[in-house]
């Protein structure tokens, strides 16, 4: 059995595949034959989890609340899951609107080194008025980097693109270390809650967050919730009711705000591929050229998506960007080695994550694949890439069958337990009926066609200018006395920016 050891492999495959070709030439039988389970890689093993916090069920369900819980942001308008979406791979599902541009290095709008992030809060005071951050104003703010996948996170022993996160967890209210080392998930967990840009406000502490969990019904903004969230809701009223069933009392702590939320994403193990049923022996679980990308991947990709989580975690320059764009690991070792490092990420669930790389910068797996066969865009490559792979197109669609198909879980792609969640509130810009993101005269049009012609809308909340939850004529007339007569800017989430509503009504947005 050969396991993952690369250098080997490197050499050994192209006579593998060759032989495998002539074999199958000969015999016309299937390339399965020669390739077993377990022979690239070993199973995923089971999610590692720190003595200091081993897994219940009761911390993960707390967990899964959390997790998707809108009323942890601020403003009410943000979760975890609203850049982790399962069905998005566990990345952010909202990346192809116009909003969610970050200008990068150069900070301008449109040029070759903006980022595909995530959108964020507004920027904005903890007492209440927004804040101008001088970028993004009036608008939400959005992340520098790509959303990573929430998915199997576990596994890797640091977090975030640049590794800053873990495997030491400190109690950001005590200063006391609670977890030496496994606590990736934990230290990364009080982070997104604090920020000013992705669910914070610009002086959240931990008594804000204390407060405002006691005061909320658990997922009161959210719908469609899965059966093991109902039920829990009707054990526990409140989330001091939730803390104290996980904990043993009630009292909220952003340890175990930490401890909880990464307990639930422990359980999120992507282990159903047709990779991961072909490694238990159901060798028709792949398709043939997906066994011969499978091949294929191990002798081009390996070792840097090794192990069987297939991303090592280990810290590379692949030539994405130029290095001082984004210094990368370099921000947390401070050698100069590191500059423009990133993470080599789980390549699982990998087709449903698109677009690609720590800036977001390709948008499809045929272009990360290219990518990889010319060499990277930025010299100096590292020199597991050197010379480029150079494959024929056959083969670049057999790998790409492999990664796209191979490596899906369909629990993850159709949000089904234990990836399923609650619906998250629909975000829309106040007045914009036509839904393009901009509110202008031909949304008065599109509304009065609405009203009066037959036409159809897409977002009611959009439609409803005035926010009074009817439609009606008086909405295009205060889009109209918006735009031509300088009326007030239009209710939340404003003609201006783009959100939830504030408001309860009983109109509804399309996805
Ligand atoms: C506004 C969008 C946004 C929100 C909200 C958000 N994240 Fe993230 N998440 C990101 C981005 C962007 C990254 C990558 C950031 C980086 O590397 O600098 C990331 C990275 C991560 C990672 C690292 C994965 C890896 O392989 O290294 C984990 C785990 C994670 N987030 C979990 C969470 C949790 C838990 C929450 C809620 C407490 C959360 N995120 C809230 C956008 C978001
Ligand atoms: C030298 C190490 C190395 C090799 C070899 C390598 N990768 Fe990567 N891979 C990385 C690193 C590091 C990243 C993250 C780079 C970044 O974002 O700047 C990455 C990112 C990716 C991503 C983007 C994942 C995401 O979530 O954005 C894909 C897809 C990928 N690699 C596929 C492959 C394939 C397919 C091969 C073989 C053809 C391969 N890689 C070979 C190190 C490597
Ligand atoms: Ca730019
Ligand atoms: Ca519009
Ligand atoms: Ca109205």
């Amino acid at each position: 059995m050969i396991h993952s050891s690369s250098t080997p492999m490197n050499r050994v495959l192209p006579w593998i595949t060759a032989c495998a070709v002539i074999l199958g030439l000969y015999l016309s039988t299937p390339a399965a034959a020669q390739v077993g389970p377990g022979d690239i890689l070993a199973p995923l093993p089971p999610m590692p989890e720190p003595p200091e916090n081993p897994l219940t069920a009761e911390k993960a369900l707390l967990g899964k609340f959390l997790f998707w819980e809108e009323q942890l942001s601020h403003d009410n308008s943000t979760s975890c899951g609203t850049c982790h979406l399962s069905e998005a791979g566990g990345s952010d599902a909202r990346v192809g609107l116009p909003r969610s541009i970050h200008p990068g290095f150069d900070g301008l709008f449109g040029t070759e080194d903006d980022v595909a992030g995530s959108i964020g809060v507004v920027l904005q005071a903890c007492g209440g008025s927004p804040l101008d951050d001088g970028v993004f104003f009036p608008q939400r703010q959005v992340t520098a980097r790509r959303s990573q996948s929430t998915i199997g996170a576990g596994y890797h022993p640091t977090l975030f693109w640049d590794g800053r996160a873990g495997p030491e967890f400190t109690d950001p209210e005590t200063g006391l270390v609670l977890i030496p080392s496994g606590g990736a998930l934990e230290a990364q967990a009080v982070g997104p809650i604090i920020s000013m840009v992705e669910m914070g406000c610009d002086t959240r502490d931990w008594d804000g967050v204390r407060q405002k969990l006691i005061s909320v019904t658990p997922l009161a903004l959210a719908t469609n919730l899965p059966d093991d969230l109902i039920d829990g809701l009707l054990q526990f009223v409140n989330y001091e009711g939730l803390f104290q069933n996980a904990f043993g009392d009630a009292q909220i702590t952003a340890a175990r705000i930490a401890f909880a939320i990464a307990s639930y994403e422990r359980t999120l193990i992507p282990d159903r591929t047709p990779f991961d049923l072909f490694n238990q022996g159901i060798s028709d679980a792949m398709t043939e050229p997906q066994q011969l990308g499978l091949l294929l991947f191990a002798d081009n990709c390996l070792p840097c998506h090794e192990t069987p989580a297939l991303g090592d975690g280990s810290f590379r320059f692949i030539g994405v960007r130029p290095p001082f764009e984004d210094v990368g690991h370099f921000a947390v070792s401070g050698d100069d080695e590191d500059i423009g490092k990133f993470k080599s990420p789980s390549l699982r669930n990998v087709g449903l994550r698109a677009p690609y790389f720590h800036n977001g910068g390709k948008a499809t797996l045929d272009d990360v694949l290219a990518f990889y066969n010319g060499g990277g865009d930025f010299t100096p490559n590292d020199p597991l890439l050197d010379p480029p792979m150079d494959l024929p197109n056959t083969e670049l669609s057999q790998l790409k069958d492999f990664l796209e198909n191979g490596l899906t879980d369909p629990r993850v792609e159709f949000g089904l337990p234990p990836f399923d969640h609650p619906t998250m509130q629909p975000f829309f810009v106040r007045g914009d009926t036509n839904v393009d993101g901009a509110v202008d005269i031909s949304d008065a049009v599109a509304s009065l066609q609405f009203l009066f012609s037959g036409g159809t809308i897409s977002c009611e909340d959009a439609t409803d200018a005035n926010d009074d939850g009817a439609l009606d004529i008086a909405d295009p007339v205060a889009v109209l006395g918006r735009l031509f007569i300088g009326a007030a800017p239009l209710p939340l989430p404003g003609d201006n920016s783009f959100g939830p509503d504030p408001t309860v009504d009983s109109l509804m947005c399309l996805d």
